[in-house]
Protein backbone atom coordinates (compact mmCIF):
# COMPACT_ATOMS: atom_id res chain seq x y z
CA UNK A 1 0.00 0.00 0.00
CA UNK A 2 1.19 3.38 -0.90
CA UNK A 3 1.46 6.08 1.63
CA UNK A 4 0.88 8.67 -0.42
CA UNK A 5 1.21 11.59 2.29
CA UNK A 6 4.86 10.25 2.85
CA UNK A 7 5.78 9.83 -0.60
CA UNK A 8 4.70 13.21 -1.12
CA UNK A 9 7.28 14.93 1.20
CA UNK A 10 9.92 13.13 -1.08
CA UNK A 11 9.14 15.76 -3.64
CA UNK A 12 10.21 19.23 -2.84
CA UNK A 13 8.30 20.72 -5.91
CA UNK A 14 4.79 19.43 -4.83
CA UNK A 15 5.25 22.66 -1.77
CA UNK A 16 5.27 25.18 -5.01
CA UNK A 17 2.63 27.52 -5.94
CA UNK A 18 2.39 28.52 -9.60
CA UNK A 19 -0.21 31.44 -10.00
CA UNK A 20 -0.74 31.84 -6.64
CA UNK A 21 -2.30 28.32 -6.25
CA UNK A 22 -0.65 25.42 -5.29
CA UNK A 23 0.99 23.03 -7.88
CA UNK A 24 -1.08 20.28 -9.21
CA UNK A 25 1.15 18.26 -11.87
CA UNK A 26 -0.16 15.78 -13.91
CA UNK A 27 2.56 16.27 -16.82
CA UNK A 28 3.85 13.30 -15.42
CA UNK A 29 4.18 11.72 -18.90
CA UNK A 30 6.59 14.85 -19.92
CA UNK A 31 8.60 13.96 -17.66
CA UNK A 32 8.30 13.07 -14.10
CA UNK A 33 9.41 15.04 -11.07
CA UNK A 34 12.72 14.29 -8.99
CA UNK A 35 12.68 12.68 -5.37
CA UNK A 36 14.93 14.23 -2.66
CA UNK A 37 16.82 11.18 -2.41
CA UNK A 38 17.37 11.83 -6.28
CA UNK A 39 18.49 15.60 -5.75
CA UNK A 40 20.48 14.62 -3.02
CA UNK A 41 22.61 12.24 -5.18
CA UNK A 42 23.46 15.11 -8.34
CA UNK A 43 24.45 17.76 -5.18
CA UNK A 44 26.76 14.87 -3.63
CA UNK A 45 28.30 13.66 -6.71
CA UNK A 46 29.02 17.50 -7.82
CA UNK A 47 30.18 18.13 -4.12
CA UNK A 48 32.34 14.95 -3.74
CA UNK A 49 32.89 12.99 -6.60
CA UNK A 50 33.22 15.33 -9.57
CA UNK A 51 35.60 14.00 -12.11
CA UNK A 52 35.92 12.31 -15.80
CA UNK A 53 35.91 8.74 -15.45
CA UNK A 54 37.72 5.74 -17.13
CA UNK A 55 40.40 7.77 -17.48
CA UNK A 56 41.76 9.23 -14.39
CA UNK A 57 44.59 6.77 -12.21
CA UNK A 58 43.51 9.45 -9.13
CA UNK A 59 41.35 9.04 -6.64
CA UNK A 60 38.24 11.26 -7.75
CA UNK A 61 38.22 9.56 -11.03
CA UNK A 62 38.60 6.33 -9.67
CA UNK A 63 35.52 7.21 -6.86
CA UNK A 64 33.72 8.68 -9.73
CA UNK A 65 34.12 5.64 -12.41
CA UNK A 66 32.84 3.58 -9.50
CA UNK A 67 29.66 5.10 -9.17
CA UNK A 68 28.78 5.11 -12.14
CA UNK A 69 29.31 1.68 -13.06
CA UNK A 70 27.22 0.72 -9.95
CA UNK A 71 25.14 2.63 -11.41
CA UNK A 72 25.04 0.52 -14.44
CA UNK A 73 24.88 -2.56 -12.23
CA UNK A 74 21.58 -0.91 -10.62
CA UNK A 75 19.76 -0.34 -14.07
CA UNK A 76 20.86 -3.89 -15.72
CA UNK A 77 19.20 -5.62 -12.23
CA UNK A 78 16.34 -3.90 -12.51
CA UNK A 79 15.78 -4.35 -16.34
CA UNK A 80 17.08 -8.06 -16.04
CA UNK A 81 19.46 -7.72 -18.61
CA UNK A 82 21.68 -10.76 -18.15
CA UNK A 83 25.00 -9.07 -18.98
CA UNK A 84 26.16 -5.40 -17.45
CA UNK A 85 28.00 -4.71 -20.74
CA UNK A 86 23.80 -4.86 -22.36
CA UNK A 87 23.20 -1.72 -21.23
CA UNK A 88 24.20 1.39 -22.59
CA UNK A 89 23.86 4.28 -21.08
CA UNK A 90 22.63 7.18 -24.07
CA UNK A 91 21.08 10.75 -23.15
CA UNK A 92 17.48 9.32 -23.77
CA UNK A 93 14.71 7.51 -25.48
CA UNK A 94 15.49 9.14 -28.87
CA UNK A 95 19.52 8.96 -28.60
CA UNK A 96 19.02 4.92 -27.70
CA UNK A 97 16.73 4.44 -31.28
CA UNK A 98 19.25 6.36 -33.30
CA UNK A 99 21.89 4.66 -32.11
CA UNK A 100 20.17 1.44 -33.55
CA UNK A 101 18.20 2.68 -36.42
CA UNK A 102 22.39 4.05 -37.42
CA UNK A 103 23.38 0.07 -37.25
CA UNK A 104 20.86 -0.96 -38.98
CA UNK A 105 22.20 0.77 -42.19
CA UNK A 106 24.85 -1.72 -43.01
CA UNK A 107 22.22 -4.52 -42.03
CA UNK A 108 19.38 -3.69 -44.09
CA UNK A 109 18.72 -3.42 -48.19
CA UNK A 110 16.86 -2.87 -50.83
CA UNK A 111 13.48 -4.98 -51.07
CA UNK A 112 13.87 -5.71 -46.54
CA UNK A 113 10.70 -4.33 -44.80
CA UNK A 114 10.24 -2.81 -41.60
CA UNK A 115 7.29 -2.45 -39.52
CA UNK A 116 6.54 0.32 -36.70
CA UNK A 117 3.13 0.62 -35.13
CA UNK A 118 0.51 3.34 -35.59
CA UNK A 119 0.72 4.49 -32.07
CA UNK A 120 4.53 5.76 -32.01
CA UNK A 121 5.82 9.12 -31.01
CA UNK A 122 8.00 10.98 -33.49
CA UNK A 123 11.30 9.24 -31.96
CA UNK A 124 10.31 5.52 -33.17
CA UNK A 125 9.28 6.84 -36.34
CA UNK A 126 11.55 9.41 -37.58
CA UNK A 127 14.75 7.53 -37.23
CA UNK A 128 13.52 4.72 -39.30
CA UNK A 129 12.20 6.67 -42.23
CA UNK A 130 15.85 8.21 -42.26
CA UNK A 131 17.20 4.24 -42.14
CA UNK A 132 14.50 3.71 -44.70
CA UNK A 133 16.00 6.49 -47.06
CA UNK A 134 19.54 5.04 -46.69
CA UNK A 135 18.87 1.63 -47.20
CA UNK A 136 15.94 1.30 -49.44
CA UNK A 137 14.34 -0.85 -46.81
CA UNK A 138 10.19 -0.35 -46.60
CA UNK A 139 8.48 0.97 -43.61
CA UNK A 140 4.81 -0.30 -43.40
CA UNK A 141 2.54 0.40 -40.32
CA UNK A 142 0.69 -1.82 -37.85
CA UNK A 143 -2.34 0.23 -37.66
CA UNK A 144 -4.76 0.83 -34.77
CA UNK A 145 -8.82 0.85 -33.78
CA UNK A 146 -10.81 3.76 -33.03
CA UNK A 147 -9.67 2.34 -29.00
CA UNK A 148 -6.17 2.72 -29.70
CA UNK A 149 -5.60 -0.78 -29.78
CA UNK A 150 -3.32 -2.22 -32.33
CA UNK A 151 -5.21 -4.59 -34.66
CA UNK A 152 -2.89 -7.80 -34.06
CA UNK A 153 -4.71 -9.90 -36.82
CA UNK A 154 -3.09 -6.91 -39.43
CA UNK A 155 0.31 -7.29 -37.53
CA UNK A 156 0.38 -11.02 -38.21
CA UNK A 157 -0.33 -10.59 -42.01
CA UNK A 158 2.21 -7.94 -42.45
CA UNK A 159 4.93 -9.82 -40.81
CA UNK A 160 7.19 -11.94 -44.07
CA UNK A 161 10.06 -12.85 -44.19
CA UNK A 162 11.30 -9.61 -45.62
CA UNK A 163 10.13 -8.26 -41.97
CA UNK A 164 13.77 -7.36 -40.45
CA UNK A 165 12.39 -5.00 -37.54
CA UNK A 166 9.80 -4.22 -35.92
CA UNK A 167 9.47 -1.36 -33.61
CA UNK A 168 6.50 -0.42 -31.30
CA UNK A 169 6.56 1.66 -27.81
CA UNK A 170 5.59 -0.40 -24.54
CA UNK A 171 2.99 2.13 -23.65
CA UNK A 172 1.29 5.40 -25.67
CA UNK A 173 2.28 8.59 -24.62
CA UNK A 174 -0.66 9.92 -26.64
CA UNK A 175 -3.14 7.83 -25.55
CA UNK A 176 -1.82 5.49 -22.80
CA UNK A 177 -2.38 2.13 -24.35
CA UNK A 178 -0.61 -0.89 -22.87
CA UNK A 179 0.57 -2.85 -26.25
CA UNK A 180 0.52 -6.57 -25.55
CA UNK A 181 4.66 -6.64 -26.46
CA UNK A 182 5.20 -10.56 -25.35
CA UNK A 183 2.90 -11.46 -27.93
CA UNK A 184 5.15 -8.69 -30.71
CA UNK A 185 8.31 -10.34 -29.54
CA UNK A 186 7.38 -13.60 -29.89
CA UNK A 187 5.71 -13.00 -33.50
CA UNK A 188 8.24 -10.83 -34.72
CA UNK A 189 10.95 -13.59 -33.80
CA UNK A 190 8.64 -16.72 -35.42
CA UNK A 191 9.60 -14.40 -38.76
CA UNK A 192 13.56 -14.11 -38.06
CA UNK A 193 13.02 -10.38 -37.20
CA UNK A 194 14.31 -7.99 -34.60
CA UNK A 195 12.74 -5.88 -32.19
CA UNK A 196 12.98 -2.54 -30.49
CA UNK A 197 10.79 -1.43 -27.53
CA UNK A 198 10.41 2.04 -26.93
CA UNK A 199 10.01 1.86 -23.13
CA UNK A 200 9.47 6.02 -22.48
CA UNK A 201 6.50 5.27 -20.96
CA UNK A 202 6.79 2.00 -19.43
CA UNK A 203 9.33 2.37 -16.86
CA UNK A 204 7.98 4.96 -14.58
CA UNK A 205 4.67 2.51 -14.21
CA UNK A 206 5.94 -1.28 -15.11
CA UNK A 207 9.34 -3.20 -14.55
CA UNK A 208 10.01 -4.99 -17.93
CA UNK A 209 12.11 -8.03 -17.88
CA UNK A 210 13.99 -7.60 -20.91
CA UNK A 211 15.02 -11.47 -20.42
CA UNK A 212 11.84 -13.16 -19.73
CA UNK A 213 10.67 -10.65 -22.72
CA UNK A 214 13.10 -11.97 -25.22
CA UNK A 215 13.46 -8.66 -26.68
CA UNK A 216 15.97 -7.54 -28.43
CA UNK A 217 16.48 -3.74 -28.08
CA UNK A 218 15.02 -1.74 -25.23
CA UNK A 219 14.98 1.71 -24.58
CA UNK A 220 14.32 4.32 -21.93
CA UNK A 221 14.59 7.57 -20.68
CA UNK A 222 15.87 8.42 -16.82
CA UNK A 223 14.00 11.78 -16.40
CA UNK A 224 10.13 9.70 -16.95
CA UNK A 225 10.84 7.07 -14.06
CA UNK A 226 11.84 10.61 -11.14
CA UNK A 227 15.57 11.19 -12.86
CA UNK A 228 17.22 13.69 -14.54
CA UNK A 229 17.28 14.48 -17.67
CA UNK A 230 19.88 13.63 -20.53
CA UNK A 231 20.28 9.86 -19.54
CA UNK A 232 18.82 6.94 -20.52
CA UNK A 233 19.36 3.57 -21.35
CA UNK A 234 19.47 1.56 -24.23
CA UNK A 235 19.48 -1.99 -23.43
CA UNK A 236 20.71 -4.50 -26.40
CA UNK A 237 20.94 -8.24 -26.66
CA UNK A 238 25.14 -9.13 -26.89
CA UNK A 239 24.86 -10.75 -30.27
CA UNK A 240 22.53 -7.72 -31.58
CA UNK A 241 25.22 -5.31 -30.11
CA UNK A 242 28.45 -6.79 -31.46
CA UNK A 243 26.83 -6.97 -34.73
CA UNK A 244 26.00 -3.43 -34.83
CA UNK A 245 28.83 -0.74 -35.57
CA UNK A 246 29.83 1.70 -33.65
CA UNK A 247 27.19 4.92 -33.63
CA UNK A 248 29.75 7.98 -32.94
CA UNK A 249 33.11 7.90 -32.51
CA UNK A 250 35.59 9.99 -30.54
CA UNK A 251 37.17 9.06 -26.72
CA UNK A 252 36.76 6.29 -24.90
CA UNK A 253 34.79 3.95 -27.81
CA UNK A 254 38.34 2.44 -29.05
CA UNK A 255 40.93 0.18 -28.33
CA UNK A 256 43.70 1.55 -30.24
CA UNK A 257 43.95 4.73 -33.07
CA UNK A 258 46.55 4.97 -35.76
CA UNK A 259 45.81 7.23 -38.67
CA UNK A 260 46.05 3.92 -40.82
CA UNK A 261 43.04 2.28 -38.89
CA UNK A 262 41.24 2.51 -35.59
CA UNK A 263 40.15 -0.99 -33.74
CA UNK A 264 36.86 -0.65 -31.07
CA UNK A 265 36.19 -1.03 -27.26
CA UNK A 266 33.85 -3.72 -26.40
CA UNK A 267 30.52 -3.53 -24.94
CA UNK A 268 29.66 -1.63 -24.04
CA UNK A 269 32.31 1.26 -24.54
CA UNK A 270 31.71 1.00 -28.19
CA UNK A 271 28.65 3.12 -28.20
CA UNK A 272 29.30 5.21 -25.57
CA UNK A 273 31.96 7.86 -27.84
CA UNK A 274 32.84 10.81 -25.06
CA UNK A 275 32.44 11.96 -21.35
CA UNK A 276 29.13 10.71 -20.67
CA UNK A 277 26.86 12.46 -18.00
CA UNK A 278 28.60 10.95 -15.31
CA UNK A 279 26.31 12.63 -12.66
CA UNK A 280 23.05 11.94 -14.75
CA UNK A 281 24.47 8.17 -14.54
CA UNK A 282 24.53 8.21 -11.13
CA UNK A 283 21.42 9.97 -10.03
CA UNK A 284 19.90 7.35 -12.48
CA UNK A 285 20.56 4.59 -10.34
CA UNK A 286 19.11 6.29 -7.42
CA UNK A 287 15.63 6.92 -9.20
CA UNK A 288 15.71 3.47 -9.87
CA UNK A 289 16.23 2.83 -5.69
CA UNK A 290 13.86 4.52 -5.59
CA UNK A 291 10.97 3.46 -7.19
CA UNK A 292 12.02 -0.31 -6.49
CA UNK A 293 11.81 0.84 -2.65
CA UNK A 294 8.11 2.06 -3.58
CA UNK A 295 7.59 -1.37 -5.10
CA UNK A 296 6.09 -1.06 -9.12
CA UNK A 297 3.20 -3.27 -7.81
CA UNK A 298 2.37 -0.80 -5.12
CA UNK A 299 2.78 1.72 -8.06
CA UNK A 300 0.44 0.09 -10.64
CA UNK A 301 -2.30 -0.54 -8.82
CA UNK A 302 -2.16 2.96 -6.99
CA UNK A 303 -2.17 4.54 -10.68
CA UNK A 304 -4.60 2.33 -11.79
CA UNK A 305 -7.54 3.47 -9.12
CA UNK A 306 -6.41 7.08 -10.16
CA UNK A 307 -6.58 6.71 -13.95
CA UNK A 308 -10.14 4.70 -12.88
CA UNK A 309 -11.17 8.07 -10.51
CA UNK A 310 -10.57 10.24 -13.29
CA UNK A 311 -12.58 8.54 -16.23
CA UNK A 312 -15.07 8.55 -14.49
CA UNK A 313 -15.17 11.92 -13.32
CA UNK A 314 -14.25 13.59 -16.18
CA UNK A 315 -16.65 11.58 -18.36
CA UNK A 316 -19.27 13.35 -16.60
CA UNK A 317 -18.63 16.41 -18.35
CA UNK A 318 -20.72 17.02 -21.42
CA UNK A 319 -19.52 17.38 -24.52
CA UNK A 320 -15.81 15.87 -22.89
CA UNK A 321 -14.51 12.88 -25.77
CA UNK A 322 -11.65 10.98 -24.39
CA UNK A 323 -9.18 9.68 -26.87
CA UNK A 324 -8.00 6.65 -26.06
CA UNK A 325 -10.12 3.65 -24.83
CA UNK A 326 -8.19 0.27 -24.99
CA UNK A 327 -8.61 -2.47 -22.26
CA UNK A 328 -5.25 -2.37 -21.15
CA UNK A 329 -3.90 1.62 -20.45
CA UNK A 330 -2.02 3.22 -17.84
CA UNK A 331 -3.13 6.53 -15.89
CA UNK A 332 -3.07 8.59 -19.35
CA UNK A 333 -5.96 10.21 -20.13
CA UNK A 334 -6.33 12.58 -23.36
CA UNK A 335 -9.25 14.31 -24.02
CA UNK A 336 -11.51 17.24 -25.61
CA UNK A 337 -14.45 18.99 -25.12
CA UNK A 338 -16.52 19.92 -28.28
CA UNK A 339 -15.87 22.86 -29.89
CA UNK A 340 -12.67 23.99 -27.49
CA UNK A 341 -9.11 24.32 -28.47
CA UNK A 342 -6.97 21.91 -26.35
CA UNK A 343 -4.30 25.29 -26.21
CA UNK A 344 -7.33 27.18 -24.60
CA UNK A 345 -8.26 24.80 -21.96
CA UNK A 346 -4.09 24.21 -20.83
CA UNK A 347 -3.91 27.79 -20.39
CA UNK A 348 -6.78 28.33 -18.22
CA UNK A 349 -5.81 24.89 -16.33
CA UNK A 350 -2.22 26.88 -16.01
CA UNK A 351 -3.97 29.70 -14.57
CA UNK A 352 -5.01 27.44 -11.82
CA UNK A 353 -1.82 25.81 -10.91
CA UNK A 354 -2.74 22.66 -12.87
CA UNK A 355 -0.27 21.14 -15.10
CA UNK A 356 -1.15 19.28 -18.29
CA UNK A 357 0.32 18.54 -21.79
CA UNK A 358 -1.53 20.26 -24.89
CA UNK A 359 -1.11 19.76 -28.62
CA UNK A 360 -0.08 16.82 -30.58
CA UNK A 361 2.44 15.03 -28.26
CA UNK A 362 5.00 14.49 -30.97
CA UNK A 363 2.39 11.49 -32.18
CA UNK A 364 0.98 13.28 -34.94
CA UNK A 365 -0.17 10.29 -37.25
CA UNK A 366 -2.24 9.34 -34.19
CA UNK A 367 -3.92 13.00 -33.95
CA UNK A 368 -4.50 12.22 -38.07
CA UNK A 369 -6.58 9.15 -36.82
CA UNK A 370 -8.93 11.29 -34.89
CA UNK A 371 -9.23 14.02 -37.15
CA UNK A 372 -8.00 16.20 -34.35
CA UNK A 373 -5.37 18.85 -33.83
CA UNK A 374 -4.23 17.60 -30.94
CA UNK A 375 -5.57 17.13 -27.16
CA UNK A 376 -5.47 18.01 -23.59
CA UNK A 377 -3.03 15.13 -21.93
CA UNK A 378 -3.22 14.64 -17.97
CA UNK A 379 -0.68 11.71 -16.77
CA UNK A 380 -0.99 11.00 -13.20
CA UNK A 381 1.95 9.48 -11.14
CA UNK A 382 1.98 7.78 -8.07
CA UNK A 383 2.31 10.72 -5.89
CA UNK A 384 -0.97 12.32 -7.67
CA UNK A 385 -4.28 12.06 -5.32
CA UNK A 386 -7.86 11.92 -6.00
CA UNK A 387 -8.44 15.44 -4.51
CA UNK A 388 -5.84 17.00 -7.21
CA UNK A 389 -8.17 14.87 -10.15
CA UNK A 390 -11.36 16.49 -8.11
CA UNK A 391 -9.29 19.94 -8.79
CA UNK A 392 -8.88 18.74 -12.17
CA UNK A 393 -12.22 17.84 -12.72
CA UNK A 394 -13.39 21.56 -11.25
CA UNK A 395 -10.92 23.24 -13.49
CA UNK A 396 -12.17 21.85 -16.73
CA UNK A 397 -15.64 22.62 -15.89
CA UNK A 398 -14.73 26.33 -15.41
CA UNK A 399 -12.71 26.67 -18.35
CA UNK A 400 -15.68 24.72 -20.48
CA UNK A 401 -17.87 27.70 -18.85
CA UNK A 402 -14.90 30.20 -19.71
CA UNK A 403 -14.63 29.53 -23.31
CA UNK A 404 -18.51 27.92 -24.17
N1 LIG B 1 7.53 11.86 -24.65
C1 LIG B 1 5.77 13.33 -23.90
O1 LIG B 1 5.34 14.40 -23.45
P1 LIG B 1 13.21 11.57 -24.84
O2 LIG B 1 12.80 12.96 -25.27
O3 LIG B 1 14.28 11.00 -25.71
O4 LIG B 1 13.50 11.46 -23.37
O5 LIG B 1 11.91 10.63 -25.03
C2 LIG B 1 11.27 10.60 -26.29
C3 LIG B 1 10.07 9.73 -26.25
C4 LIG B 1 10.08 8.53 -26.94
N2 LIG B 1 9.05 7.67 -26.89
C5 LIG B 1 7.95 7.94 -26.17
C6 LIG B 1 6.84 6.92 -26.12
C7 LIG B 1 7.86 9.14 -25.46
O6 LIG B 1 6.76 9.40 -24.75
C8 LIG B 1 8.94 10.07 -25.51
C9 LIG B 1 8.84 11.39 -24.82
C10 LIG B 1 7.26 13.11 -23.95
O7 LIG B 1 5.01 12.45 -24.28
C11 LIG B 1 8.00 14.31 -24.47
S1 LIG B 1 7.71 14.60 -26.17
Amino acid sequence: MINIAKIREDFPILNRKVNGKPLIYFDNAATSQTPQRVIDEIVNYYSNYNANIHRGVHTLSQEATDLYEAARLKIQKHFNAKHSYEVILTSGTTHGINLVANGFSTLLHKGDEVLVSALEHHSNIVPWQMLCERTGATLKVIPMNEHGELIMSTYEELLSEQTKLVFVNHISNALGTINPIKQMIDMAHKVGAAILIDGAQSCPHIKPDVQELDVDFYVTSAHKMCGPTGVGMLYGKEEWLNKLPPYQGGGEMIDQVTFAKTTYAGLPHKFEAGTPNICGGIAFGAAVDYMNAIGFDAIASYEHKLLNYATKQLLKIDGLKIYGTAKEKTSVISFNIEGIHPYDIGTILDKMGIAVRTGHHCAQPIMDFFKIPGTVRASFAFYNTKEEIDALVKGVETAKMMLS
